[in-house]
């Protein structure tokens, strides 16, 4: 359905629903073309509402049948929905329509992926299955009657009852549509079984094609691991009977958090040590966990509208965080979390598609689930966490459940058991949810006397509808060093609240070291003139692990970007600094492989046009090539040591360490690479026993400009799987030399695997040729043009996965004149198709601005 004029909706133009809903009852009989969806729906005017027009949701339905209290009725449909004259009291609606899962390439709804019926709700999709008032403040129990000849046959809640063909559920919590979830098909379970602290007994499901048993282990355990966790970190139980995951493998995002009824992205799922890499693991673990935690999260606290998405993401993503830091490694944690926050969040607060934590508006609110609202609204919760103090946070977070549970909440909601818990006046602090943004940090500092001082400014620069900045609150964690490299002050947390603010630590013997924005305590941009000998000294001796990381990052960063735009050589403190870590063997070897990666292209292009410097991509390919050299050059004595004694004895398993140990070989195996022409990959290609260790050594040959028969043998070893296949086409794009990216990309295109409509395959190709920096912003235009093609060619078949992808132009600002104009041309062309979705229409219209 193609809107003219979409219009935008505003947080302020909020109103109660008309009607609230005591209770479901849906019947599916399923059929691929024609699935008939009859509906049994009790209503009762909502006291709190003024409106009391009946108004049900329904897009792409066939309405059959429609009655009130068993009378037929003859409602007024448009294509939204329909309206219909109903009693002033409690009624019984009952409705069938028909729907066809099988024209369904959207995913969203009820569809079909590889012969199996799969839905996706979140966050406007059940009005695609049923007419019912489609929004999250809307909440009720659902009974699910499922008609089909497959041998599962799986909905929200409990089992209540089955026989051949048939299968009935029941979720006693009230919840919103978006949380519905249905799956039909031939499908195993591979289970286990948990008891909960209190001692409910729960049936543990993972749902996979027959075959795919052998890969189901991973995500299993991950899940009793999260359950475990949210009992002791949040005294938090699960609430139902059986839990059960499913993998699907066209799915539009990572996995969704449905009551009981997980539906996951294949991906994220399955895993075995011979096709999934640590990488994969990790992803597994960190994202099964986030699913289950939604259950408090999200479920039985969910959102009053979808303006407060954040309230549920944020949090939870928050929460999977804390997981994944006590399951592995805190530093390590959030280094990675950190990295991925600067190359996605950053990168969007700082272009067009800038956004609040909490938007105020949008036309289309699956273009909403962006960096901003979940790895920022997780960033803003970690500061307040640090604001309050560990213990202040749980109590707030035990009032929250005890307060809100079986709500539809907002952000002040959430923000208001702080209040209530601490004392607090969180009024400013509620700015880091409406002011879009990456707030810049001024640092300057004096010291005379004995006295050391850090005076501090603040300053956001303006974001698409925010010209001007209120200051914010800012948590700046501090510890200081003397000149020895010993902690002479551990680490203080300073609030700054004014726009401009002095910090003075007094009785020190010498001029300190800081070390500021600990453990990067507050998702802002650092601005302090500080000379590589500092950042060397920090990288050195720093107590904190991320700000020991962060001196190595900000050193790489200032070494290439004088390489970029001066063709400068990079300086001794620098590589001997590089060289004291990989060395370091009281370092975690993860910690190490992170301090030993050198920041992305993308990275340095961001740095630079925050800087003022119109950023080449090319050269700046160019330089991180020469930079990598250069390291591998000066530590080449040290590469094939690393690389011999990071080898993991044993069988492989995806240990926290073990992964590390890996990491860090085949990092020095990237730089020694550069010394023996690929050799030793090559070996490693041949020899390796698990995924982790292919594509480490594909990736390795692929960089250095080899790697074509490798490629054919991995394509001969694997082209009966999809997940490995993927990776297969990932790597050729995104590892594309510059000048090739285009046509290699444009071969891919046309290659006989390229499944163009399954998301996972297109984000490959057509992702990964957009996560190429220099080979995207090929000067010729060749990878603009592609990209523009391809998503034109998706935005007709699936406008949510097509818009998403658009963000690959989001960058557009940075770039020189002609880039600019290039980059505008296939936007243009895109914004002129014919019948352009509301979601590609409202992204391509930011963009271009
Ligand atoms: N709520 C899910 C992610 C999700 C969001 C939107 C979707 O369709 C528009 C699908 C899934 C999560 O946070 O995991
Ligand atoms: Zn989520």
């Amino acid at each position: 359905m193609k809107d003219a004029a979409p219009q935008p909706v505003h947080l302020q133009e909020y109103a109660p629903p008309a009607y609230l809903v005591d209770d479901v009852h849906l019947t599916f009989r399923l059929d691929p073309k024609a699935t008939r969806v009859s509906a049994r729906i009790a209503f009762r005017p909502n006291p709190a509402a003024q409106d009391r027009t009946f108004f049900l949701h329904g897009e792409e339905l066939t309405l059959v049948s429609a009655r009130i209290d068993g009378q037929d009725v003859t409602p007024k449909i448009t294509p939204q929905g329909l309206t219909c004259a109903v009693p002033d009291a409690p009624f019984t609606w009952e409705a069938e329509v028909d729907i066809s899962p099988e024209a369904n390439t959207a995913l969203e709804g009820l569809y079909i992926s590889n012969g199996m019926y799969c839905t996706q709700c979140e966050a406007e999709g059940f009005r695609k299955i049923s007419y019912y008032p489609d929004r999250p403040d809307v909440m009720a129990p659902f009974t699910v009657r499922i008609e089909g000849d497959a041998p599962a046959l799986l909905s929200n809640g409990n089992p209540a009852d089955s026989g051949a063909g048939w299968a009935e559920w029941h979720d006693p919590w009230p919840k919103p549509a978006y949380l519905f979830a249905l799956v039909a098909g031939d499908l195993r379970a591979v289970s286990e079984g948990f008891t909960t602290a209190s001692g409910r007994p729960v049936e543990l499901n993972v749902w996979v094609r027959p075959g795919d048993e052998g890969r189901a282990g991973y995500a299993l355990d991950a899940l009793k691991r999260s359950m475990r966790w949210d009992e002791s970190a949040y005294g938090r139980e699960y609430d139902l009977d059986v839990f059960n995951i499913v993998a699907v493998d066209d799915f539009n995002m990572g996995a969704m958090e449905n009551k009981g009824l997980n539906i996951f992205n294949s991906k994220y799922v399955l895993a075995s040590p011979e096709t999934a890499t640590d990488r994969d693991f990790d992803l597994i673990e960190g994202i099964v966990a986030h699913e289950y935690f939604h259950n408090w999260t999200g479920n039985r606290i969910t959102c009053r509208d979808w303006f407060q998405l954040c309230l549920k993401e944020g949090l939870t993503v928050f929460r999977d965080q804390q997981f994944s830091g006590d399951m592995r490694s805190h530093a390590v944690k959030r280094i990675e979390d950190v990295l991925q926050l600067r190359a996605r969040q950053f990168r969007e607060d700082n272009g067009p598609l800038a956004h609040p934590v909490r938007p105020e508006s949008y036309v289309e609110i699956n273009n909403f689930y962006t960096a901003t609202v979940y790895e920022k609204g997780a960033e803003v919760i970690g500061m307040l966490r640090r604001l309050v103090g560990p213990e202040g946070y749980r109590k707030a977070l035990d009032l929250y459940f005890d307060r809100h549970d079986g709500d539809a909440a907002t952000i002040e909601d959430w923000l208001k058991v702080f209040e209530d818990v601490t004392g607090r006046d969180l009024t400013q602090f509620r700015r880091w949810y409406s002011q879009a943004g990456t707030p810049r940090l001024k640092v300057a500092e004096d010291y005379a006397d004995g006295r050391y001082t850090l005076h501090l400014e603040q300053h956001t620069p303006p974001t698409p509808g925010q010209p001007e900045k209120a200051p914010q609150v800012i948590p700046v964690a501090v510890g200081l060093l003397n000149p020895n490299g010993d902690e002479v002050v551990p680490t203080t947390l300073l609030e700054m609240t004014e726009a401009k603010q002095s910090f003075s630590f007094e009785g020190l013997a010498a001029k300190p070291v800081p070390s500021l924005l600990r453990g990067f305590s507050a998702p802002v941009i650092l601005e302090r003139e500080t000379s590589a000998e500092e950042r060397a000294f920090l990288l050195a001796h720093d107590t904190d692990a991320f700000n020991k990381w962060e001196a190595g990052r900000q050193l790489a960063r200032e070494v290439l970007a004088k390489m970029t735009t001066e063709d400068a050589a990079p300086g001794p403190a620098y590589l001997d600094a590089l060289a004291a870590v990989a060395r370091d063997d009281t370092l975690d070897p993860a910690f190490r492989a992170l301090a030993l990666r050198l920041p992305s292209e993308d990275d340095l292009a961001q740095a630079l046009a925050n800087s003022g410097i119109t950023p080449d991509p090319w050269e700046i390919h160019a330089a991180r090539e020469k930079l990598k050299a250069a390291v591998a050059r000066h530590l080449a004595e040290q590469w094939p040591a690393l690389y011999r004694e990071m080898a993991c004895p044993g069988p492989y398993t995806p240990s926290a360490s073990d992964a590390g140990r890996r990491a860090l070989r085949l990092t020095a195996l990237g730089y020694l690479s550069r010394l023996d022409t690929g050799d030793e990959a090559r070996r490693l290609y041949a020899e390796a026993g698990n995924m982790t260790e292919t594509i480490g050594a594909l990736s390795t040959l692929l960089e250095i400009g080899r790697g074509e028969e490798e490629i054919e043998a991995f394509y001969a070893r694997w082209s009966a799987d999809r997940l490995v296949m993927d990776k297969w086409f990932a790597l050729q794009t995104s590892l594309a030399p510059p000048q090739r990216a285009a046509a290699t990309a444009r071969a891919l295109t046309e290659h006989p695997d390229f499944d163009w409509k399954t998301p996972n395959r297109f984000r490959a190709v057509i992702g990964g040729l957009s996560a190429n920096a220099a080979g995207f912003h090929d000067p010729s235009g060749a990878s603009y043009e592609l990209v523009a093609d391809w998503l034109i060619r998706l935005d007709d078949v699936n406008p949510q996965t097509a818009a998403r992808m658009s963000t690959a132009f989001e960058t557009l600002g940075r770039y020189d004149a002609s880039r600019q104009a290039r980059m505008r041309a296939a936007l243009e062309r895109i914004a002129a198709k014919p019948g352009l979705s509301r979601d590609m229409g409202e992204m391509v219209g930011r963009i271009l601005g």
